[in-house]
C-alpha cells in the first residue's frame, strides 16, 4: 500500500522533462534549417517539407520532441492535426521577407485562437538576421502586433540559422519555462499560475518581449 502511495505521489510531484513542440511558419522561413541546426548542430541542405520532420532535441536534460511542419499552403491546412498535446510553438519568421508578411501575420494570429493551443508557450524566431535589410526584433514586434498578445506567454529571439546564431538562446528560454511549469504542477496552462513571481522573465530575455495576462508586472 505504502509503495503504491509513494508511486502515486512520485507521479504527481515528479517534474516533467519531456515536451512536445511544433515548429511553424511560412514556407522558406527556415524551419527545417533551424530544426537540424538544433538537432545536428550543423547546416543541412533542405528540400521543401512535405508533411513533417520530427527530431528529439535535448537541452540540459530537457527532451523536446520537435515537429517541423511544412509551410506550403496545402500543408498548412492540416497543421491542426498536430496541435493536440503541444507544449510550445516555435514560430519562424523570415525577417527579410516582406512579400509573405501579411499571410504570416494572419497565420500566427490564427494559432492563438486555436482551442488546442490555448496554453502553449510561444517562441518566435526572427530568422535570417544575416541578410541586409532584415527587420529588427522591435520592428517585427510592432508589425506583427506581438505586444498586443494577452493570451499567451511569448518570447522573440533574433537568429540566423545560416550562421547558427541565436537559436540556442531561444531554446534555453523555452526549456527553462517548460520545466518551471512542469515542476510546479501547472501543466500547460498559464492561467493556472497563481503566483506572479513564478513566471518572471529570466536573465536571458527582456521583460518587454515576454507578456502574459497578469503575470509579468
Ligand atoms: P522552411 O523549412 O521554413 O521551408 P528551409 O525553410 O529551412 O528549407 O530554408 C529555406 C531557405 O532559407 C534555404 O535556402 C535555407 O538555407 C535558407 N535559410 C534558412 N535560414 C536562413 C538564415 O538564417 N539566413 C539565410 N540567409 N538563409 C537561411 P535554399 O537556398 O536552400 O532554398
Amino acid at each position: 500500500m505504502g509503495f503504491i502511495l509513494s508511486k502515486i505521489i512520485e507521479f504527481f510531484t515528479k517534474s516533467r522533462n519531456n515536451f512536445k513542440i511544433i515548429i511553424l511558419g511560412m514556407q522558406n522561413a527556415g524551419k527545417t534549417t533551424i530544426l537540424y541546426r538544433l538537432s545536428l548542430g550543423t547546416l543541412v541542405k533542405t528540400t521543401p517539407t512535405i508533411g513533417s520532420n520530427v527530431e528529439e532535441l535535448t537541452y540540459n536534460n530537457v527532451k523536446l520532441q520537435a515537429w517541423d511542419l511544412g509551410g506550403q499552403e496545402s500543408t498548412r491546412s492540416v497543421w491542426d492535426v498536430y496541435y493536440m498535446n503541444t507544449d510550445a510553438i516555435v514560430y519562424v519568421i523570415d525577417s527579410h521577407d516582406d512579400e509573405n508578411f501579411e499571410e504570416s501575420k494572419a497565420q500566427f494570429h490564427k494559432l492563438l485562437s486555436h482551442p488546442n493551443l490555448k496554453s502553449t508557450l510561444i517562441v518566435i524566431f526572427a530568422n535570417k538576421q544575416d541578410l541586409p535589410g532584415a527587420k529588427t526584433v522591435d520592428k517585427l514586434i510592432h508589425d506583427y502586433e506581438f505586444d498586443k498578445i494577452q493570451s499567451h506567454i511569448w518570447h522573440i529571439q533574433s537568429c540566423s540559422a545560416l550562421k547558427g546564431e541565436g537559436m540556442i538562446t531561444g531554446i534555453k528560454w523555452l526549456s527553462e519555462q517548460l520545466v518551471f511549469r512542469g515542476k510546479n504542477n501547472f501543466p500547460n496552462n498559464p492561467y493556472l499560475v497563481n503566483d506572479k513571481e513564478m513566471l518572471k522573465p529570466s536573465k536571458i530575455h527582456d521583460k518587454k518581449y515576454c507578456l502574459s495576462q497578469g503575470l509579468l508586472r
